[in-house]
């Protein structure tokens, strides 16, 4: 095994046992490209294991997110059908490590995009928009990381829950989003705080799925990135988004015991 392999292997581990880990950057000085190299690496374990891609997520497309978690260039995770949970469903927190939760806008693509796609040719590529919840769970210690670390933990990526699939509205910009816990608010932003409008996420998407050699496929889905900071998941608690005009998702977690 080469050394991409071996952290790959790490993370994967932690990924399976629930165990939190040191960052890597600890004693790695990996580079961006090495760090998208493990993330590749461990995506193929999972793959191994029988998982299917569908889509990819986004990270750090907005300024509330950069700053909860001090990093600030955007950053992309690949997404397996294994991570879907049904909207309304219960779930267990048994296999997670510190999971948070964080209200995303999901697209469902029609057309595969190259890594140059412009804005218009994006939206077009959009056969339905829903207003999806993203459950990060960083594998990293205190969910304490580096740029590198966290691409190489594969964007924190744990879970994600789709709300109906609706058309797209014709401008995406100034949708108001809520993440309520046990019915209130407790974060609040608008479609705009990702970078301007989430379309301009889904053209950054496509790049960095091309440039990972796996362009944005017909059928995937893409999540944005959150427009709020994530909150921590408690046993028993009920979590909902709703998004403006795209409608709500939810989910509850298991009470305790
Ligand atoms: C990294 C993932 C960032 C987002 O929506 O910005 C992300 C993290 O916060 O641990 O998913
Ligand atoms: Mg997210």
């Amino acid at each position: 095994m080469d050394k991409i392999d071996q952290l790959a292997a790490s993370l994967d581990s932690a990924v399976l046992e629930a165990k939190a880990m040191t960052p890597l950057s600890r004693h790695e000085d990996l580079t961006v490209e090495q760090a998208y190299r493990i993330q590749r690496a461990a995506l193929a374990r999972r793959l191994g294991r029988g998982e299917k891609i569908v889509g990819l997520k986004m990270g750090f497309t907005s300024a509330a997110k950069m700053l909860q978690m001090g990093v600030d260039d955007q950053i992309s995770g690949w997404l397996t059908d294994a991570m879907q949970i049904d909207n309304g469903a219960v779930m267990s927190l048994a296999s997670r490590i510190h999971p948070r939760c964080e209200p995303e806008v999901a697209f469902l693509l029609k057309r595969s995009l190259p890594a140059d796609v412009s804005e218009q040719a994006a939206f077009d590529a959009i056969a339905s928009v829903a207003p999806a919840i993203e459950i990060i769970d960083s594998r990293f210690e205190q969910f304490k990381f580096s740029l590198t670390d966290v691409i190489a933990d594969n964007a924190s990526s744990s879970s994600f829950v789709l709300g109906p699939w609706m058309a797209c509205p014709a401008d995406l910009a100034k949708h108001d989003v809520h993440l309520s816990i046990d019915g209130k608010v407790c974060q609040s932003g608008s479609s705009s705080d990702i970078l301007g409008n989430p379309l301009r996420s889904l053209v950054a998407a496509a790049r960095l799925a091309a440039q990972a050699g796996m362009p944005l496929q017909a059928g995937w889905i893409v999540l944005a990135g959150a427009a709020t900071p994530a909150e921590a998941l408690q046993p028993g608690m009920d979590v909902r988004a709703v998004i403006q005009g795209m409608g709500a998702v939810g989910f509850s977690v298991h009470g305790p015991g």
